[in-house]
């Protein structure tokens, strides 16, 4: 096991509340009366990627809106609304890391483990997150950053692991993916990547067949617990 390579969004840290709060804060400011209640976020969480979950929600809710000239304008300028209202959550320190993964972090780094993110989500919310519960310098704990920025096509396709591991020189089987979603996981199998899944309330219950195993929390996980469930997928 040569990297360990994080998702963000639900791995790092619980941030999909304050997503949706901030994708709500960025319909009320345009003057829309959508409401994206926490059932209604578990069924749009199907699609990665904020500008193609606005889309989904209006094929399913809102037709008629996908029907205006400037929708191609539209979407893009609520989601950089709404990135705006999540990155003010995520510096004014309303978005903790998961319990435990700071110390695994440490623990890891402090062995000189390589350590890479593949996730969906915007730069500047990796940045922002990373910033505010890790400090200044943590984006520089990582090789490499694959993020919804590098690549055309999000998770559930492979395409940002593979960018990752492109980037480290790495073959997929030497690293480690921790992930909490069924699309992460896809993402995972299709790069041919080892993964890990620890289920939020947003992701429980989702079909996880194929992960090397599946917790509940971060909490009291150590390196040795990852290289054991690492082993179970290299023998
Ligand atoms: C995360 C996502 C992202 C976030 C919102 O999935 O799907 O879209 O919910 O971020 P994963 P943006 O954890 O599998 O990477 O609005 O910046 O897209
Ligand atoms: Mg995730």
């Amino acid at each position: 096991m040569k990297a360990l390579i994080f998702d963000v969004d639900g791995t790092l840290a619980d941030t999909e509340d304050a997503h949706r709060e901030a994708f709500n804060d960025a319909f009320a400011k345009a003057g829309f009366d959508w409401h994206w209640d926490r059932a209604l976020y578990k069924h749009l969480l199907k699609v990665t990627g904020g500008k193609q979950r606005i889309r989904f929600f209006l094929e399913e809710n809102r037709p008629e809106v996908l029907e205006r000239a400037d929708i191609d304008e539209l979407i893009p300028a609520l989601h950089k609304s709404k990135t705006g209202f999540y990155v003010s959550r995520l510096e004014n320190g309303q978005v903790p890391l998961r319990p435990g993964i700071e110390a695994l972090i440490r623990e890891c780094r402090a062995t000189g483990l390589t350590f890479a993110i593949a996730t969906t989500t915007t730069p500047v919310n990796v940045e922002a997150l990373l910033k505010a519960n890790l400090g200044e310098d943590a984006l520089g704990w990582f090789a490499c950053i694959g993020d919804g920025g590098v690549v055309p096509v999000l998770k559930p396709e492979p395409d940002v692991y593979t960018w990752v591991l492109d980037k480290l020189g790495l073959d997929a089987a030497d690293t480690l993916a921790l992930e909490d979603s069924r699309n992460g996981l896809v993402a995972c199998q299709r790069a041919g990547v080892p993964c890990l899944i620890v289920t939020n309330d947003y992701t429980v219950g989702q079909d996880f067949g194929g992960a090397l195993d599946i917790w509940e929390t971060y909490e009291g996980v150590t390196l040795e617990r990852l290289r054991g469930v690492y082993g179970k997928a290299n023998g």
